[in-house]
């Protein structure tokens, strides 16, 4: 009987073939957001002869491109100052937001961000400027304190991992200590040249002080955005070459002391500069074998940058660090933007990671460093924070959306199991522009399971002859010699189904 039954359940599977149960959507409209759709018992089958759709997905899983560490955001002091009084204020409250932000279990509506961002030292969104060694002139860095971090920051960053004890750390500072400027400062200015060794160790210092308290780092960068030196708020000027300097350092440093998987990323700054000889392509040049590869931020430029760096050195990762939404903008124009240019467009475009600016800010885009009121660090009406926090209050925006429904493309399908790498996809057919689309596969802990196959849709037909009129566009999905058929509504679809390996 039992041997019957699995004939049975493996016929069955071999007959259906692959299915689409699973469905994520996120609309113009906001009736739909992030909301979760089981199609059981009825599911879209795959099958052969169905007639070709508006528009043509074909899927390529043989092509295969970057494996994705995913989609996050950054942790600022002011981020972690809010989670900590939502915390303190609506216990409830507070970890409902940290389940639907990080949760990564396969089954959950939860957006499960993997890639957490973290300054080493003050940012913009601080309370005060500090460093992790504002002693000045101790070069032997003695009086180096990590605990130089509000406490809030290490209470909520504890609970994030105890949510998502996978997540990726990745750490970096605004400016090195202002005694090693020659500002004098951590606002603008230069590392001036004897203190390149020092701010190298000041950094190996971060990543054993993190070890010390339990946390494991990915990724390690030595400057944020190194092309904007401004005298407002923490930041530095940093040349690319002396960037490869401090690099080949930093790597020996880290390799010698047991922490030679920790990843060196370069340039951290926007979509420019990319031509030949320019900030990341120089680091590469020069000490291409300490960094594991560069990453970009959106505020200048276009993603197209991470291609041309891509074909510089293929080698090389790319990684997305960083982009703002900003207050009193059209939710649905950015949610087109942002698929468009990070959750599909990133990734076309080589990145690994995905990362919005603020994880959290308040409804004005605050707290800020005191006195940086004005137009030069998140100026005019200021930035969206993935999650909106009002007193005991939480509520998550545009950036959660678009992230989420990316991020649930690409989650290990078994605890502790491998992440989703893109593959191959194209769009054709008469309504081809209407659809921008990206494609993943999730590959298993056992090998003879099923492999996991998903796609990122973004439907922008909104409009004809320059007047509103969104409308749902019918396409079909070309996998394998099978076929699917599925009317995409104008908005965000993240969908799946599984097939051999
Ligand atoms: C595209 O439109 C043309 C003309 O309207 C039609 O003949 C053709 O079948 C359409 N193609 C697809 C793939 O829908
Ligand atoms: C992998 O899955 C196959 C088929 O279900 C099963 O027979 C095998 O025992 C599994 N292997 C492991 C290591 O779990
Ligand atoms: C702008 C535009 O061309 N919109 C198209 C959206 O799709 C419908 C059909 O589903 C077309 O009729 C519209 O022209």
């Amino acid at each position: 009987m039992r041997s019957t039954l699995v004939f049975l359940t493996s016929a069955f599977l071999c007959a259906s073939g692959q299915q689409i149960y699973d469905i994520f959507t996120t609309t113009w409209d906001r009736s739909s957001l992030f909301t979760y759709t089981n199609l059981s018992p009825n599911p879209i089958n795959f099958q052969s002869g169905v007639a070709a759709g508006d528009a043509v997905i074909d899927i390529s899983p043989d092509t295969l491109y970057q494996t994705m560490d995913g989609f996050g955001a950054t942790l600022t002091d002011s981020s972690a100052k809010l989670m900590y009084n939502l915390k303190n204020g609506a216990w409830q409250n507070y970890w409902d937001m940290l389940g639907y932000l990080f949760d990564i279990t396969d089954g959950k509506s939860s957006a499960g961000l993997s890639a957490l961002r973290i300054p080493i030292g003050a940012s913009d969104f601080s309370d005060s400027v500090y460093s992790w060694d504002d002693t000045s002139g101790d070069t032997s860095l003695s009086q180096f304190n990590i605990n130089s971090v509000p406490s809030y920051v290490w209470t909520v960053l504890a609970d994030i991992v105890s949510v998502q004890p996978s997540i990726k750390l990745y750490i970096l500072p605004w400016s090195p200590p202002g005694w090693m400027k020659e500002s004098g400062s951590m606002k603008g200015g230069s590392l001036q040249t004897q203190y390149f060794s020092t701010y190298a160790n000041y950094l190996l210092k971060a990543v054993q002080a993190f070890q010390n308290k339990g946390y494991s780092i990915y990724a390690l960068s030595l400057q944020n955005e190194p092309l904007n030196s401004d005298s407002t708020y923490p930041t530095g000027y940093l040349a690319s070459a002396d960037e490869a300097t401090i690099g080949q350092t930093l790597r020996g440093l880290l390799n010698s002391n047991g922490f030679s998987s920790v990843k060196l990323i370069g340039y951290e700054h926007n979509w420019i500069n990319t031509g030949e000889g320019y900030y990341p392509m120089d680091v590469m040049g020069k000490a291409g074998s300490s960094f594991a590869g560069v990453s970009f931020h959106c505020y200048e430029g276009a993603v197209g940058a991470q291609a041309t760096f891509h074909n510089a050195f293929p080698n090389a990762e790319v990684h997305f660090t960083e982009c703002s939404g900003t207050l009193g903008t059209d939710w649905w124009g950015d949610i087109k933007w942002d698929m468009d240019n990070l959750v599909i467009g990133a990734p076309q475009n080589w990145a690994r990671t995905v990362m919005n600016w603020a994880l959290a800010l308040d409804t004005s885009g605050n707290p800020k460093l005191p006195g940086n009121t004005g137009t030069d660090s998140c100026g005019g009406p200021g930035c969206r924070g993935m999650v909106t926090i009002s007193d005991t209050t939480w509520s998550v925006n545009q950036e959660f959306y678009t992230l989420a429904q990316g991020s649930r493309a690409i989650l290990p399908k078994d605890a502790g199991g491998p992440w989703g790498q893109r593959i191959g996809s194209s769009v054709s057919g008469n309504l081809s522009w209407a659809l921008r689309v990206n494609a993943f596969v999730t590959k298993r802990t056992n090998s003879s399971d099923w492999l996991r196959y998903s796609i990122v849709v973004l439907n922008w037909n909104d409009s004809s002859g320059g007047s509103w009129n969104p409308q749902p566009v019918s396409a079909t999905i070309n996998f394998k010699g099978v076929t699917a058929a599925y009317t995409f509504p104008v908005g965000v679809t993240t969908l799946w189904w599984y097939g051999a390996p």
